[in-house]
């Protein structure tokens, strides 16, 4: 066993994490406890039915009990920064995370990703390559299946997707591969300030082989190297051993070094930010060994994931768009200036819990791209401030079928009609699926 069994552990949050982590552990032979500070935790009849043994305190944290373990492996939902964890800390308790379990117990190389957006996109495809390759992959993390829970022996390559929460309570990760996609501004109801932000993410690069960088995004960086080796991917600048684009004879390509691979015209996904995406799979791909046959053919096969700018259907010559995903200000600044062409114009709907962003880099494309603004959710006003002098329409609604409606009403012939909320979507919705699926369902009925 990796763990000594005279561990104290506490087991903090009983959502897909910490079923994951009780999963493992009791595999090991740990003893553990579980505290969930909701009150009816998600992953309760699981742990009843699979591990009665198991103690479960649900309910606000007791500082009291956590102070009794000397380990706590926190679940990503889940602030180190609460008293009762705090409190466990100051009495000499170890905080770590199941990234932390799972990377002592990885036996095949791991390919790391966060970012503030596109994580998905490059884990997914990352995995399609590996697989394209005849690889046994397996791939995880916040992108879904719980780290933990693909520890396989048969697995010859780890893709996870880390959230900064994860990589909060990770210590060495150990990467064979690893990239901060971009950084801007996510979460910062959980974090004091944009530094703490940066600096959990920059924990994907410890005791990293390959560190892959985008070379237009400076923080992605790792700010110490040690001795590892550094790919790099940018937009429109060729150089020996980086991924760019170039236009060659009227025709647009992905390039590796000063070489063609491959037009931009056959890539499934659409806008400079899923270029971006491509040429950070291609870096990864490459630092894990995949041969470039298989990596090219994969992204070609890519169609990318739901909820992503997807094209749900068109009305009346208006194209209805799902980026539910989009889910911070970032990802919605790159959904509107990918989608927009200077003719055509967007009818945008946005909002929801916009986590203590700051709005304000929207008001460029949204007035240089925008036909109107329908907002929605707990953060609506907070957007119609900054944004309502930048359209020459911007209404609030209550329900997601009133914002379908009223933007066909304001729509013309061309343009598009784009759900991307910039926003959280936990104020009104299970999750961001059942809002991009919400919106789906209104525009079948139009
Ligand atoms: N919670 C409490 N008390 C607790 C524990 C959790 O109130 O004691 C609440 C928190 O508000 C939290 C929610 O429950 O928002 C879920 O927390 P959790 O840690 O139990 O979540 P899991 O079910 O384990 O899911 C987590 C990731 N969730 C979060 O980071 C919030 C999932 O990412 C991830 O897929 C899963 O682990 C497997 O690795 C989801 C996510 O929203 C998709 N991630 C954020 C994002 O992408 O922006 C970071
Ligand atoms: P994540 O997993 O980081 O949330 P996804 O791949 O699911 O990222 O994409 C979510 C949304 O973020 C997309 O729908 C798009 O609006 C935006 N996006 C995707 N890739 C990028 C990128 N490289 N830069 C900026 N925005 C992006």
């Amino acid at each position: 066993s990796l763990i000594a069994t005279d561990r104290r552990i506490l087991v903090v949050g009983l959502g897909q994490t910490g079923l994951s982590c009780v999963r493992y552990l009791r595999a090991q032979g740990c003893d553990v406890v579980v505290a969930d500070s909701r009150a009816a935790p998600p992953g309760l009849a699981e742990l009843k039915s699979n591990w009665p043994e198991v103690e479960c305190h649900s309910g606000p944290f007791d500082p009291a009990l956590f102070r009794r373990f000397n380990e706590l492996l926190v679940s990503p939902g889940v602030s180190l920064a609460e008293p009762a964890i705090q409190a466990a800390a100051k009495a000499g308790a170890v905080l770590s995370g199941d990234i932390d379990l799972f990377s002592k117990a990885a036996q095949a190389p791991i390919v790391a990703i966060t970012g503030s957006n596109g994580k998905s996109t490059v884990t997914t495809l990352v995995g399609e390559m590996a697989r394209g390759a005849g690889l046994r992959v397996a791939v995880g993390g916040n992108i879904g299946v719980p780290a933990l829970d693909l520890l396989d022996e048969a697995v010859q390559l780890y893709v996870l997707e880390l959230s900064s929460f994860q990589l909060e309570t990770t210590d060495v990760l150990g990467a064979r591969a690893a990239t901060i996609l971009n950084i801007s501004d996510d979460h910062m109801d959980r974090y004091a300030s944009r530094m703490d932000y940066f600096q959990a993410k920059q924990r994907i690069f410890r005791g990293c082989r390959v560190a892959v960088v985008n070379v237009d995004e400076p923080l992605s960086q790792p700010l110490l190297r040690d001795d590892m080796a550094v790919r790099s991917f940018a937009v429109d600048r060729v150089n020996p051993d980086t991924f760019s684009t170039r236009t060659d004879e009227g025709e647009r390509w992905v390039t590796w070094g000063f070489d063609n691979l491959i037009p931009v015209r056959e890539l499934g996904v659409k806008g400079d930010h899923n270029i971006a995406n491509v040429m950070a799979a291609l870096a990864l791909g490459q630092a894990a060994e995949l041969p470039f046959e298989a990596m090219v053919e994969a992204i070609k096969q890519f169609r990318g994931l739901p909820h992503r700018c997807q094209l749900v259907r068109e009305v009346c010559g208006v194209n209805y768009i799902n980026d539910s995903k989009g889910t911070n200000v970032g990802a919605s600044v790159a959904a509107i200036n990918s989608l927009a062409d200077g003719e055509h114009k967007i009818v945008l709907i946005a909002g929801g819990d916009g986590k203590g962003a700051d709005f304000s880099p929207l008001a460029k494309p949204v007035a240089a791209h925008c036909r109107a603004l329908i907002t929605l959710g707990r953060d609506a006003d907070r957007l119609m401030a900054v944004l309502s002098g930048q359209v020459p329409v911007a209404e609030k609604v209550n329900a997601m079928a009133d914002a379908v409606a009223r933007a066909a009403d304001l729509a013309q012939p061309g343009d598009t009609v784009l759900l991307s909320p910039a926003c959280a979507s936990l104020d009104m919705f299970r999750n961001f699926e059942d809002r991009g699926e919400q919106f789906a369902r209104a525009v079948e009925a139009l």
